[in-house]
């Protein structure tokens, strides 16, 4: 099995999550026919055609076209990727396989023709075209059984009316053939002076099989297979909307010269121009790369990889189903013994029903007893999947409660059914995962771990200095690498920009307001703008900032307008091993000493910042803000709060304060919110984006105009703080979406559920596990190593070496130098952070790396220090070169 995913998420689509009282009312307007549900009723949608998640390269490809078609470079596009993946010279172009079939039919079978076939849903489409197909699979083959029987296969081809054997690969998308009988086929096709042809819509699915069970074919890679299984077929049928992960769109191809010029000559009825043939240009690009793509090993391996551990998963907990290519095919009719009809139809209503699942079986009534749950490719991670297994599960175990759909109206094929349905008393299945499906992926770096070795001594064992196409995880940081959403993107795309005000600026006023409760939101390009302004304006010289420890850009700016940062945070936020859960709270104490010492009119303001970052994303408790902000308006101290991460921090409120377990974090924000006077954010981090910022204020009309007159100077138009209008709207929708429950609970979540791999397989770090981030203790992770050689510089090296994970050190070499001494800070905490991007990872790449870490800790005895071969004087951390001692 592979490990995780060889790609991340690059964009994702937010899923539906209708309630028990919604979906009954959906289940009834659809006539109780599950194909008549519409994806914004449904919560996961397991049907995989043109579902699936697609590459950020078939994504750009939408836009690369010539809109005229005839002799479009899209159109060579596809040809190339034809010849490269399928080793085809000819192509003909088609809408869909349906229109590749009606090409074939119209140019090849002549009516009252014979055309036998190893799957039955080519018979149900030839027959209406007066094709009679004789079934002619190998009913008693136990492995590849799509092979065709080839006793049957000669006899049925005696009848001179037969064009053309037909088969499909993965056939009815439960049978693989072998290239074996494939190869015999043709051997008797040719000998009869007839064609071989192959519907290869699953040809990737049939060629692991091959790798997988064929005798001598576990070298070979799926790439080369399946060129083999194309080339074998004098004619190849392709559907678009399946491998190749495009929408629509399908291909005719062939390396005769005389079917092509036949096949030709015909697209342009039917289809559409030879050069297009039916379809977009863009879908020709899509098609194209997901071709290539589609032969990927890795890829390929995920995709098949998911469908056998989800159906596995089925079969352990007792669901009666077959295997398929793309799923687990549930036996309705044992999975309902009790009914004696409609058992497909209803079993796909109650499993809706029960949990906003949404399975599909499609094609005639009554051929057989199959309710496919299909796994759209790479659109959904292996933790939903479980979930989708387990709300079957769930409902197997009340399958008797189940009664069955009536009929109300119907037809031949299943869209046409209309049914009736008393609606049984089914326990409903909740779900708690990722509130959102994969959109786009982006592959990320396999290097082997002697190109990692190269690559980290090249970068000076300094993991700033990697190539982030070298990276396989990266956890560097969770700042502006969240996937945006498709409504993010579609409001990016949707702008009329402005060069002075928009409308996307009221939107992103009015988002902002409505999320913090603050009159004032004036935009920057990120957080430290926003530091800049806030220092600038609020501090003069000699001023005192006290903060619940420090964040390096925040001080900084504190100190260029001439304050003095004191760090106020309670003594738990210093200790590692402290399990105190609000370690970001301030000491009120230390707070009340330092006014009492300077007096109130010397401190500037409170820094007050929420999950606080370099503690380990340590959240603050609602008592503490409540209590700081009662002591310092009391006093007219204003506290400004950095709400960079201060989603994350409300959902800790929820999570570890019982008298807000059923406050949504929306309130909890706002209520954190009134204990303050203005925030800075860097929006790069809750905020779902990928730069931006923002400077607020709750009513002070002075201070928002002071700030904005900076504003003019620094950053660019009080309407826009130097961001493009588009990225206005994608905060503006980003900003909507981070408060949604489930959203921030899955995404601190996700950092917990790091945290407790590491935990319980003995690794120290600092606990208890935060919102954003995992920090390693490295002074305990690799006590012979002194401060002074680096060790948690070292060991971000070796988890990068051991696994191709990028972290980040935050120690020794992140604190610098006193300049008086000349001596390294030695601090007290030196970590390595492993930061997680939001919405970009899966459990799965969680669980690899927490394997990667655990693997350097049980050799973390051969491990040695560094020292400096390069050391920058200000901000080391960024530049400095290492070698190893
Ligand atoms: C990180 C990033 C940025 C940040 C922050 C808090 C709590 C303000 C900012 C600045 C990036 C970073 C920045 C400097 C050194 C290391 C890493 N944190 N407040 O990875 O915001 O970057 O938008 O100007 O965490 O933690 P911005």
């Amino acid at each position: 099995m592979v490990p995780h995913e060889p790609h991340k998420i690059k964009t994702v689509r937010l899923l539906s999550f209708p309630s028990l009282q919604e979906r009954k009312k959906y289940l009834a307007e659809a006539h109780f026919n599950t194909m008549h549900l519409t994806p914004s009723q449904v919560t996961f949608d397991m049907c995989s055609y043109g579902t699936g998640a697609i590459s950020q390269e078939q994504l750009s490809g939408q836009f690369i076209g010539d809109e005229a078609y005839a002799g479009s470079r899209n159109f060579e596009t596809l040809r190339d990727a034809v010849s490269e993946v399928f080793g085809h010279g000819y192509l003909c172009p088609t809408h869909n396989i349906l229109g590749s079939v009606k090409l074939v039919v119209s140019t090849m079978v002549p009516e009252g023709a014979s055309v036998p076939t190893n799957a039955l849903g080519m018979v149900d489409l030839l027959s209406p075209r007066k094709v009679a197909a004789p079934y002619v699979r190998d009913e008693d083959e136990r492995v590849f059984t799509g092979n065709v029987e080839l006793g049957r296969l000669a006899t049925a081809i005696q009848d001179d009316r037969v064009p053309l054997v037909l088969m499909q690969a993965f056939a009815d998308g439960q049978h693989p053939f072998s290239l074996a009988n494939l190869r015999e086929a043709k051997a008797l096709a040719e000998k009869k002076g007839i064609r071989l042809m192959v519907d290869g819509s699953r040809i990737v699915e049939n060629a692991w099989y091959i790798q997988k069970h064929e005798h001598g074919q576990a070298d070979r890679s799926i790439a080369e297979i399946v060129k083999q299984i194309a080339k074998t077929s004098h004619v190849f049928l392709f559907d678009g909307g399946q491998d190749a992960k495009c929408n629509t769109g399908g291909l005719l191809t062939t390396d005769n010269p005389d079917d092509h010029e036949k096949l030709m000559n015909e697209v342009v009825v039917f289809e559409g121009l030879h050069t297009y043939g039916g379809m977009a240009g863009r879908t020709m690009e899509v098609l194209a790369r997901g071709m290539t793509e589609m032969v990927d090993e890795h890829e390929a391996h995920w995709v098949m990889d998911q469908n056998e551990r989800f159906t596995q998963r089925l079969r352990d907990g007792g669901v009666p189903l077959e295997r398929g290519c793309d799923g687990a095919y549930l036996l309705a009719d044992a999975f309902l013994p009790h009914l004696d009809e409609n058992q497909q139809d209803t079993l796909a209503a109650a499993i809706y029903l029960a949990s906003g699942v949404r399975v599909v079986a499609s094609g005639l009534v009554g051929r057989d007893a199959l309710l496919p749950v299909q796994v759209p490719r790479l659109s959904l991670t292996n933790h939903q999947m479980d979930q989708v297994a387990d709300a079957i599960i769930h409902l197997h175990t009340q399958a008797d409660r189940i009664n069955g759909l009536q009929v109300t109206s119907g037809g031949d094929w299943r869209d046409q059914m209309a049914y009736h349905w008393v609606f049984p008393d089914v326990d409903p299945f909740e779900f708690d995962t990722f509130p959102y499906e994969i959109h786009t992926i982006e592959r990320v770096g396999v290097l082997s771990r002697e190109a990692r070795e190269q690559a980290i001594r090249g970068a000076g064992f300094n993991t700033f200095l990697l190539r982030s196409a070298d990276v396989t995880i990266d956890l560097l940081t969770d700042s502006g690498t969240t996937a945006m959403s498709v409504d993010q993107w579609a409001a990016y795309e949707g702008v009329r920009p402005s060069a002075v005000t928009s409308d996307e600026y009221f939107d992103f006023v009015a988002s902002l307001q409505d999320a913090f409760g603050y009159e004032y939101i004036i935009p920057t390009h990120q957080g430290r703008a926003a530091e800049h302004i806030l220092s600038q304006t609020q501090i003069a010289p000699g001023q005192v900032v006290p903060g619940n420890m420090y964040f390096t850009t925040t001080k900084l700016h504190q100190e260029l307008a001439g304050g003095v940062f004191a760090d106020v945070i309670v003594d738990e936020a210093h200790d590692p091993g402290s399990d105190f859960p609000w370690k970001g709270n301030i000491d009120l104490e230390k707070l009340e000493a330092l006014v009492e010492e300077h007096g109130a009119e010397k401190i500037a303001y409170i820094s007050f910042e929420h999950s606080v970052n370099m503690a380990g994303g340590q959240p603050v408790s609602m008592d503490n803000m409540k209590a700081v902000y009662e002591y310092c308006s009391a006093l007219g101290i204003p506290v400004f709060f950095d709400a960079t991460r201060t989603v994350e921090n409300a959902y800790m409120i929820q999570w570890k304060d019982p008298r807000y377990a059923n406050t949504p974090v929306r309130d909890i924000l706002r209520e954190m919110m009134l204990y303050g006077d203005g925030c800075t954010v860097s929006g790069k981090k809750d905020f779902l984006i990928n730069i931006g910022g923002c400077l607020a204020y709750r009513d002070n009309p002075d201070w928002a105009e002071a700030a904005e007159e900076m504003l003019r100077v620094y950053e660019g138009n009080v309407t826009d703080g130097g961001l493009a209008t588009a990225d206005l709207a994608a905060i503006a929708r980003g900003v909507q979406e981070m408060t949604d429950d489930r959203h921030i609970r899955a995404r601190v979540q996700q950092t917990q559920f790091l945290g407790k791999l590491l935990v319980d397989a003995g690794i120290p770090i600092v606990t208890p596990p935060g919102t954003h981030a995992i920090f390693l203790d490295a002074k305990r992770f690799l006590p012979h190593i002194h401060q002074d050689e680096y060790p948690a510089q070292r060991l971000a090296a070796e988890i990068y070496i051991e696994s191709g994970v990028r972290t980040m050190e935050r120690g020794n070499v992140s604190k610098g130098r006193d300049p008086r001494t000349g001596e390294n800070y030695r601090p007290a905490l030196e970590l390595v952070r492993l930061t997680i991007p939001r919405r970009a990872y899966t459990n799965d790449h969680m669980r690899a790396v927490a394997e990667a870490v655990v693997r350097v800790w049980e050799r973390r005895q051969e491990i040695k220090g560094l020292r400096f071969v390069y050391e920058p004087e200000k901000l080391r951390f960024f530049q400095g070169r290492f070698e190893s001692l």
